[in-house]
């Protein structure tokens, strides 16, 4: 796919609810990387309902402006490129307003059908959206400078836990950009450096307290939270749990996130993607982490649902 034939003159780039590192870093590089393919194209960068807090820091960093969905006039753009996310998790007022043909979807989470009639680039062995971008400077011939080399190593470090989930690729993309660029590794880190708030600090203590023991083996635990579920997860994997479940209500629906470490086998994105399909909601991720929002009214059947199958395919 050249990317080039791709882009119109005016175009939407948006990233996913609750943008995180990677999500807000491949923004800006992909506007880097379409400004260089395609000269005087219009790119106006954008999120979904709202931006995790390291990730601002990102953003006031780069100084640049993504502006909320919300306050975007979607009949100005004649294309649609996704970043980090794919078109069933795309909010429905934008995407009405254009064809699945009309719409780029770069991203490295499970592919979601819809997806299939999109123009896409999806690389589930990439372990972050950034280092999916790092390939398309490469095959483009695109320059990176020293900003932009930091963006994908965010990237990278972000969405691996700080390259507790890496392979050999994350570790030689890492050295090779440190080196090219004369990058301090950790001046890189410090940038990520974000003490938790204490609120949030509560929210796992209170988790851990919550949970219950769904299996013996693999270790399943279930916790419910209101806030900070995705961390959350986390904190219960690193307590012990093989594969951890948060409930969370929200005020219109309830959000499920999973996790699983790297020694248990399941597909937690794939299984979040056809209670997705099934239940008509939201959902889908990586096969270690996953999220999904179950309407109100088929709460009971979809959660069912998800911990048979969790229960049944955790090995
Ligand atoms: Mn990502």
């Amino acid at each position: 796919m050249n990317l080039k034939n791709i882009f119109s003159k005016n175009n939407l780039v948006l990233t996913h609810a609750n943008a995180d590192i990677d999500a807000i870093s491949s923004l800006i590089l992909f506007k880097e990387l379409a400004t260089k393919l395609k000269k005087n194209i219009k790119l106006e960068l954008c999120y979904t309902q709202s931006i995790k807090k390291p990730a601002k820091k990102i953003i006031i960093l780069y100084k640049t402006t993504i502006k909320k969905h919300s306050e975007i006039d979607s009949n100005k753009f004649q294309k649609l490129i996704l970043i980090d996310m794919q078109p069933n998790n795309a909010p429905a007022e934008i995407l009405s307003h254009f064809k699945l043909s009309e719409i780029l979807v770069i991203d490295h989470h499970q592919l979601h059908p819809d997806t299939k009639k999109t123009k896409h680039i999806i690389d589930l062995k990439a372990v972050s959206t950034t280092e999916i971008l790092y390939r398309l400077f490469k095959k483009h011939k695109i320059i990176l400078n020293k900003k932009l080399a930091s963006l994908i190593i965010y990237g990278l470090l972000t969405d691996t836990g700080i390259l507790r989930f890496a392979n050999n690729q994350t570790f030689e993309i890492i050295n090779k950009l440190l080196k090219e660029q004369k990058l301090d590794y950790n001046k890189i880190l410090l940038n990520l450096q974000e003490s938790p708030e204490k609120a949030e600090k509560i929210a796992w203590i209170k988790a851990a307290q919550r949970a219950k023991i769904l299996k013996k083996e693999p270790l399943i635990l279930i916790s419910k939270i209101s806030s900070y579920e995705s961390s959350c997860s986390q904190k219960l994997i690193v307590l012990g749990a093989d594969i951890s479940l948060i409930i969370s209500k929200k005020p219109k629906l309830i959000r499920i996130i999973a996790r699983a470490n790297s020694k248990t086998k399941i597909n937690l994105g794939k299984i979040f993607i056809d209670t997705a399909e099934k239940f008509k909601c939201m959902g889908g991720g990586h096969p270690a982490a996953a999220a999904i929002n179950l309407p109100l009214d088929k709460e009971k059947q979809a959660f069912k649902y998800i911990i048979a199958k969790v229960k049944k395919e955790a090995k």
